[in-house]
């Protein structure tokens, strides 16, 4: 079974003035983080706005991402949708446009019993033939999965991972030791240190678009055993990430990539674009933690 290890950003969708996606943009944000060293990249997230775009936006953003990397390193697609037989329409188009592994947000809005969200998942898996790796973020989805159930789903063969946006370790730590043959990506980057110190290998996130280099030396100080300095480029990525929350995360981000060269536009509305001050406090955290 593939192995998945390492950083992933969970990729923004650059937009231009009519919400349409700027694939130049795209490619810019790609090479820059392949060049400080990721392992693939998580789109169609909740990062990605994937509940704001079309469907075929969708599309064409996977497709443009499976070009761009051209198979220099993973693409993983979350496909997940508000109707089974839409999020398998959307896992075939992503399986064609060549991504590694398949992702889905378990279906929301209508609070499903337990029995419906583990059925979708499994039609999901058989339909595709896709490996498919869970979406468990609760404070979004709504959807708070039990540590039982996370197990049942990872015991079917075509569900090859989880990615853990929760800030619930002791969770995380249980299926890292229970599922032992199966990814758990650690979901939130502010407890990447944390995540590692309980067994996690990979970790999807969307701050990696503008600071991968930092959480890349990070994984690497800790594998060497070198926790002082992984621990200082935690609280580094950290000082970032609070800005970020602050100002609002997604906007935020597409703010840093600005500073930084790339126009990746606004988030699509009813985001709002950022205010001058919100730049001000940007330009702060990127003097902090980069030097001025
Ligand atoms: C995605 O689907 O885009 C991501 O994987 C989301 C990712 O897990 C982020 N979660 C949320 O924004 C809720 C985190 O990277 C998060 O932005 C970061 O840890 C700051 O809290």
């Amino acid at each position: 079974m593939k192995q998945f290890e390492g950083i992933y950003p969970a990729i923004i969708t650059p937009i231009d003035e009519d919400e349409e996606i700027n694939e130049k943009a795209l490619a810019q944000v790609i090479e820059k983080t392949i060049g400080q060293g990721v392992s693939g990249f998580y789109v169609s997230g909740s990062t990605g706005e994937s509940f704001l775009l079309r469907d075929e936006q969708r599309v064409q953003l996977i497709k443009a991402v499976c070009a761009i990397v051209d198979g220099r390193c993973d693409v993983i697609a979350n496909i997940g949708t508000f109707s089974t037989r839409a999020s398998i329409k959307m896992a075939n188009a992503a399986a064609e446009c060549g991504v590694t592994a398949i992702s889905a947000v378990p279906p929301f809005y209508f609070s499903y019993s337990k029995r419906e969200i583990v059925q979708y998942y499994f039609d999901i898996a058989e339909a595709s033939g896709m490996p498919v790796i869970l979406y468990n973020i609760p404070k979004m989805s709504g959807v708070s999965f039990g540590t039982e159930e996370l197990v049942e789903l990872l015991a079917h063969d075509g569900i090859v991972g989880v990615k853990q946006t929760t800030m619930d370790l002791m969770q995380t730590e249980a299926l890292v030791r229970t599922c032992r043959d199966k990814a758990v990506f650690n979901g939130h980057d502010e407890i990447l240190l944390p995540a590692l110190s309980v067994g996690v290998r990979a970790s999807i996130g969307s701050t990696f678009s503008i600071m991968a280099d930092v959480f890349v030396q990070l994984k690497k100080a800790f594998d060497a055993g070198d926790m002082e300095r992984a621990r200082y480029l935690q609280g580094k990525g950290n000082g970032m990430i609070r800005t970020l929350l602050e100002i609002g995360i997604f906007p935020a981000i597409k703010g840093v990539l600005k500073l930084q060269g790339i126009d990746c536009g606004n988030c699509i509305k009813p985001f709002q674009p950022l205010r001058p001050e919100d730049y001000q406090k940007l330009e702060k955290a990127l003097v902090d933690l980069y030097g001025g």
